[in-house]
C-alpha cells in the first residue's frame, strides 16, 4: 500500500487504482457492459475478480469479507437489474452495520432519463439502504468518490456506501469522444449542429481536469470513542453490582484486528458474558465466564447489564428481558440503538469494543465479594441445559437427529473453521449447539434475518481467509437461494463445505403455521437430491441418511475441501422438538 500505484489509464482504471490503494484483495461481481472497464482494470492491477451467478451473492460476499477483515468489502454490479438484484443483500448489510462499497453501473451521463438500456433512476431505489449515494459526473471525481466511500463505510456506524459509475466516465477519452461524435451525427441542419455543440461541451466537462487528477489517498478512520465520564460511571456501576452481566454483539468486533485484545479485556473484567452475532467465538470454545443458555433468566436476575454493541430489539424482547431496577449500560456507536426501546442509565456512545477495553483498564481492583455465587448459578444452569441437549441428541429416529449431526460437526470441523449460518430451525438449533471456536468464526445474517446469505457469505469468507475451513450450515429451504453458486465455487476453486439439514420443508414457518392455522400450505418441500445438483455443477456431493454415515461423510468432506474441492453434504433429518415454542417477530 505504500507503493505509488501505476497511473490510471481511464475512468474504470481510476476506480481500480482507488481500490488498489485501499488494499482490496477481491471484487465480487456479475458482469455487465456498463462495468467492464472497472473489472478489466481491477484484474490488471492484481485484484481478484470473483464473478458469481446472482448480484445478491456478490453483495453478501462483500458483506462477509468486511465482517471478517474489518475493511470494507467491494462488489460491482451492472446498471438497472444488476442493482435491483442487490437490494436485499444491501439492506441486510445496512442492518448488520457491515461496511461495504457497492460500485453500480449507470447509463451514459448524456442519456440518463432518455430511455437508454437499463436506465432507471437508481438513487431513490438505493439511497434508503446506504450511508451515501455518490454520483460522480466527471472522470476526475471517480477516484476521490471511491476513497470517500471507503472512509464513510467504516466511520461511525459502519454500513454500505454506493458509488454510481456512468459508463461514459469509464472508458478512455478518445473512445468516448468518438462515441459522442458518432451520436452527434453528420447532419448540417441548425438543430444537428446545436446538438454537436452541446455534446462536445458535455464531453469536455466530463474529462475536465482529468489529466491533473491525483492518485487517490487512503484516509484512516479512527473508531468513535465513548466519553471518559461514561467509562468511569460504567466502571463504578459494575464494581458495585452483585449480579453483573455483559452481552456482546457484532458491533463490538467491527475492528476485526482488535478481537484478541477484546477477548483479553473481557476476561479481565471477570463478569459473566453472553456473546451474539459476530462476537460468538470471541472467548474461544470454552471460557469460564461465557454462558450460552438461559440468557433471558440471567438478564432478568442481573442487577447491572452492559449491552456492548447490542440494541434492545426483538432479540432482547425490546428491552423487556432486562429487569426495570437493573442499571443498564449501553455501549454503542449509534446513539439511536443505545436508546432503542429503553433508555439506558449510562449511554456510552462510541466503539463498544474499545469501551470494553477501557473498562478493563479501570478494573484493576480485586473482584467484589459475592460474585462467585452468581457465576456458579449461571454456570450450573448452563450445564443443566447442555445435559438436556445431550438427551435430545440421543433420541433415535428414522434418519439423522439434527442435534447429533451438529454435535458431530462440532467435533469434526477444523480448529480454525468458520461457520456460515443460513436457514430456519436447523440453523437456530445450530446457534445453540455448534460453538464458534475463535473470534470471527461465525457468520449469520443479523437483524434482517434474510435467508439466502449462505453462498455469498461463504465466498466472502473463503476468499479472504484462505486456508481456513468454511462450513455453510444450510436449511434445505435456504440452500435453494444460492445453490447455483456451486458453479462459482467450482470455477474459482473455492473449497467450501455445505451441510444441508434436509427436513423436506420450511420447518420454522410450518411449525407455527400448522399449529395455529392447521394448514401446511406452501411450507412443504421434497427430499431433493441437493448433492446431485452440486455434483451437476462439478462439485462433490455426498448423501447422508443414517446416523452412522454422518462422521465418515464429514471426514470425507474435509479431505475433499483440503484438496480444493467444494462439497455439499445433504443430510436427511428427523423432526425434533428442540425449537418448540420459539417464535421470532
Ligand atoms: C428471504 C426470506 N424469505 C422468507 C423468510 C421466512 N422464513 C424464515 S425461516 C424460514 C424457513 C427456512 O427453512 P429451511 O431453510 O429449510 O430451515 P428449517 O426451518 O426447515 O430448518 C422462512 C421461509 C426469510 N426469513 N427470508
Ligand atoms: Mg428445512
Amino acid at each position: 500500500m505504500g507503493l505509488t500505484p501505476p497511473a490510471a489509464r481511464h475512468g474504470g482504471d481510476r476506480i481500480a487504482q482507488a481500490l488498489q490503494v485501499q488494499g482490496v484483495p477481491c471484487v465480487y461481481t456479475l458482469c455487465g457492459g456498463h462495468i467492464s472497464p472497472i473489472l478489466s482494470a481491477a484484474k490488471a492491477r492484481g485484484i481478484r475478480i470473483l464473478d458469481v451467478r446472482d448480484e445478491a451473492t456478490a453483495v453478501f460476499a462483500a458483506d462477509a469479507a468486511a465482517r471478517l477483515t474489518g475493511r470494507p468489502g467491494v462488489a460491482a454490479v451492472t446498471a438497472g437489474p444488476g442493482i435491483t438484484n442487490t437490494i436485499t443483500a444491501l439492506k441486510n448489510a445496512q442492518l448488520a452495520q457491515s461496511p461495504l462499497v457497492l460500485l453500480g453501473g449507470a447509463a451514459p451521463t448524456a442519456l440518463q432519463g432518455r430511455g437508454a438500456l437499463q436506465d432507471i433512476d437508481q438513487r431513490p431505489l438505493v439511497e434508503p439502504h446506504v450511508k451515501r449515494f455518490f454520483k460522480p459526473r466527471r472522470v476526475r471525481e471517480l477516484g476521490p468518490a471511491v476513497a470517500e466511500a471507503f472512509a464513510l463505510a467504516q466511520s461511525g456506524v459502519p454500513g454500505p456506501v454506493f458509488v454510481e459509475c456512468p459508463v461514459d466516465l469509464l472508458y478512455d477519452e478518445a473512445s468516448i469522444r468518438q462515441w459522442y461524435a458518432d451520436a452527434g451525427g453528420k447532419g448540417t441542419a441548425l438543430a444537428d449542429r446545436a446538438l454537436r455543440w452541446v455534446l462536445n461541451r458535455h464531453v469536455r466537462r466530463m474529462f475536465d481536469g482529468n489529466a491533473e487528477a491525483q492518485a487517490p489517498v487512503v484516509t484512516r478512520v479512527p473508531p468513535p470513542q465513548a466519553a471518559e465520564a461514561s467509562v468511569r460511571a460504567a466502571s463504578a456501576a459494575l464494581r458495585k453490582a452483585e449480579r453483573p452481566l455483559v452481552v456482546i454483539g457484532s458491533q463490538a468486533v467491527v475492528q476485526a484486528s482488535q478481537a484478541d485484545a477484546l477477548a483479553d479485556a473481557v476476561t479481565r473484567l471477570g463478569i459473566p458474558v453472553y456473546l451474539s452475532g459476530m462476537a460468538r467465538g470471541l472467548l474461544g470454545p470454552a471460557h469460564p465466564l461465557q454462558m450460552r443458555h438461559q440468557r433471558r433468566s440471567a438478564l432478568r436476575e442481573a442487577d447491572c447489564v452492559l449491552l456492548a454493541g447490542v440494541p434492545c430489539d426483538f432479540r432482547l424482547d425490546y428491552g423487556k428481558h432486562v429487569r426495570r431496577s437493573a442499571t443498564l449500560i449501553a455501549a454503542n456507536r449509534s446513539a439511536r440503538d443505545a436508546r432503542l426501546n429503553r433508555r439506558p442509565d449510562i449511554a456510552a456512545i462510541g466503539d463498544a469494543g474499545d469501551f470494553l477495553q477501557a473498562l478493563a483498564r479501570q478494573a484493576a481492583a480485586p473482584e467484589p465479594p459475592g460474585r462467585a455465587g452468581w457465576l456458579a448459578t449461571l454456570r450450573s444452569r448452563d450445564e443443566a441445559r447442555e445435559a438436556e441437549i445431550d438427551v435430545q441428541a440421543a433420541v433415535a429416529g428414522e434418519f439423522v437427529n439434527p442435534i447429533a449431526l451438529l454435535r458431530a460437526l462440532e467435533r469434526e470441523a477444523g480448529a480454525d473453521a468458520i461457520f456460515v449460518a443460513d436457514g430456519g430451525d436447523f440453523v437456530a438449533t445450530a446457534s445453540y449447539v455448534l460453538h464458534a471456536r475463535r473470534p470471527l468464526a461465525w457468520l449469520d445474517p443479523g437483524a434482517f434475518g434474510t435467508l439466502g446469505v449462505g453462498a455469498g457469505f461463504a465466498l466472502g469468507a473463503a476468499s479472504t481467509q484462505p486456508g481456513r475451513e468454511v462450513w455453510i450450515v444450510f436449511g434445505d429451504g435456504a440452500c435453494g437461494f444460492g445453490l447455483t453458486e456451486f458453479d462459482t465455487f467450482v470455477r474459482h476453486g473455492i473449497p467450501v463445505i455445505a451441510v444441508v439439514g434436509n427436513d423436506a420443508g420450511w420447518t420454522q414457518i410450518a411449525r407455527e403455521q400448522v399449529k395455529m392455522l392447521h394448514d401446511d400450505v406452501a411450507t412443504v418441500l421434497a427430499r431433493t437430491d441437493y448433492q446431485a445438483v452440486a455434483a451437476g455443477f462439478g462439485a462433490e456431493g455426498l448423501l447422508v441418511r443414517r446416523p452412522d454415515e454422518v462422521v465418515p461423510a464429514m471426514r470425507r468432506a474435509r479431505l475433499l475441501a483440503a484438496q480444493g474441492r467444494p462439497v455439499l453434504v445433504n443430510v436427511w433429518l428427523d423432526k425434533t422438538e428442540f425449537r418448540e415454542g420459539s417464535l421470532s417477530m
